[in-house]
């Protein structure tokens, strides 16, 4: 990737007006906008070198308290707004429990909801109210919600991208991750590459933490230096099923997996090819994140990935 120079950069204004039904709450004026864009952030070329060394980089400090939590009063929203009856898709990552989907294929384009594994009862009842039950939100939220979009494609994410080194950025993937308090579910060591193939290979995650995230609430342990170990496994699509191909059985070490506790307002960048993963949340505590996959347009992204698209992935403009 090629040499960037420092970068510093303002945050952002949320701008929502509604959604599939569901009125955004954050409408923000030109004062409110500018009380956004207080924030700032430093990418030096130290930086870059240690992202580039590591497969990973926490930046503290690159989005405020107000646009972190602009972020959560919509997700609540947007679950308030879900009927819990309708699906019943849970998120694992246990391969013994994975199932795919015709819910899961289609949130690809759509704004859909995943249980956790611990939600329900042995009756199929949730065991908790609906908002602590839900595990994530994917796969769509960066072009259909007005709120998630804005913050997506803010100046301050493109430039990150951008000090990245990825060429010709396209927003493919976007997640909220609520971590719920006690039954969060772990997310086994994996590398996102393995989920969004590209040829050459090569994705780049932005992962924003909304709350803070610590040992106790289960925040991201990264295996520094293992984007350089090579792809481990595939998880491949065939029409309306899926797969993994094994590509390496090596296990990683995962005893030399670091924990990266982050403040609330933190991006921590990820190299596609990093292994990563966080425990379960055991805690009394929330740790909520918005995630966001970028691939470049200069590169093939196979029909065999699991995410396919009727209308292509856009960009920043
Ligand atoms: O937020 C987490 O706990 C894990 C998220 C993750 O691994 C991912 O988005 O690839």
């Amino acid at each position: 990737m090629p040499d960037q120079p420092t970068l510093i950069f303002g945050l952002v204004a949320l701008v929502g007006s509604g959604l599939a039904g569901v009125r955004p709450q954050v409408a923000l004026g030109r004062r409110a906008r500018a009380r956004h864009n207080r924030g700032m952030a430093v990418v030096t070329p130290e930086g870059l070198a240690r992202f580039r060394a590591d497969g990973f980089l926490a930046l503290e400090g690159v989005f405020d308290d107000a646009a972190c939590d602009a972020l959560r009063t919509r997700a609540a929203e947007l679950v308030e707004a879900f009927d819990a009856d309708s699906h019943r898709s849970i998120f694992t990552t246990d391969e013994q429990a994975r199932r795919t989907d015709d819910y899961f294929l289609d949130s690809a384009e759509r704004i859909h909801f995943f249980f956790e594994a611990e939600a329900f009862d042995e009756q199929g009842r949730l065991r908790q109210a609906k908002a602590q039950s839900i595990n994530k939100i994917g796969h769509a939220l960066h072009d259909l919600d007005p709120v998630f979009a804005a913050f997506s494609r803010a100046p301050a994410v493109a430039a990150l991208v951008a000090a990245a080194g990825l060429p010709e950025p396209v927003l493919l993937q976007s997640m909220l991750i609520f971590k719920q308090p006690r039954i969060g579910g772990a997310v086994t060591c994996h590398q996102d590459s393995t989920f969004l193939h590209t040829v050459p290979e090569r994705v780049l995650g932005l992962w924003v933490a909304l709350e803070d995230a610590t040992i106790d609430n289960g925040c991201l342990w990264v295996l520094p230096g293992g984007h350089r170990e090579g792809l481990r496994s595939r998880f491949v699509r065939r029409a309306r099923a899926t797969h993994t191909v094994v590509l390496d059985p090596s296990p990683w070490d995962e005893s030399k997996l670091v924990p990266v506790p982050a403040k609330k307002g933190t991006v921590i960048l990820l190299d596609g090819l990093v292994p990563h993963a966080s425990h379960a949340n055991r805690s009394a505590v929330s740790r909520q994140a918005y995630t966001l996959h970028l691939i470049s347009a200069r590169d093939a992204y196979p029909d065999s990935n699991w995410l396919q698209r009727t209308t292509p992935a856009r960009g920043f403009a």
